[in-house]
């Protein structure tokens, strides 16, 4: 099953994940997946993302983010853009995965988060977080999407 993907990293919270976020996106789109949000990992498109006022980019977002099916946040390096997100997802009761690399100082906001349908994963190197995306894929798919 096809599914519209809203992928969160970040942006002004700092860039050193950008080849981590990439992965995940092709990896997204390996699957089959649309990830409507995949300029978030390629920055030649967020170039042009930057021509877009503050108000165009928040519109657009959200109205994304209401039509995805499910959400994947990889929340290593600390977002406040991407913890809204989350929390705007969880509030539209969309699924939601947080990934991080083990040992990072992520929130307690998000690592003690008990709301219906987040997972938080952390993950010892990549090929261990494609398997968590993989089961979490396999699990959104399972439910039928919204
Ligand atoms: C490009 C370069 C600098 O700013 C831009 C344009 N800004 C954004 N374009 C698209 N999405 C954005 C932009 N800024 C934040 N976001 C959304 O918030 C993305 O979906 C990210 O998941 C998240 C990042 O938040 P921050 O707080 O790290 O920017």
């Amino acid at each position: 099953m096809r599914l519209k993907i809203y992928f969160c990293g970040s942006i002004a919270g700092g860039r050193r994940l950008a080849a981590t976020y990439r992965e995940i996106v092709q990896h997204l789109e390996a699957l089959g997946h649309r990830v409507l949000t995949r300029h978030v990992a390629f920055d030649d498109a967020l170039d042009w993302e930057e021509q877009l006022g503050p108000r165009e980019v928040f519109a657009r977002d959200m109205a994304w983010l209401a039509e995805s099916n499910a959400l994947v946040a990889e929340v290593t390096v600390p977002s406040l853009g991407v913890g809204y997100e989350i929390a705007e997802g969880l509030s539209l009761r969309r699924p939601v995965l947080c990934l991080y690399s083990e040992g990072a100082d992520v929130s307690r906001l998000i690592t003690g988060n008990t709301r219906p349908g987040l997972v938080v994963h952390s993950y010892p190197a990549e090929a261990q977080m494609l398997a968590v995306i993989d089961a979490f894929m396999a699990d959104v798919g399972a439910g039928g999407g919204k």
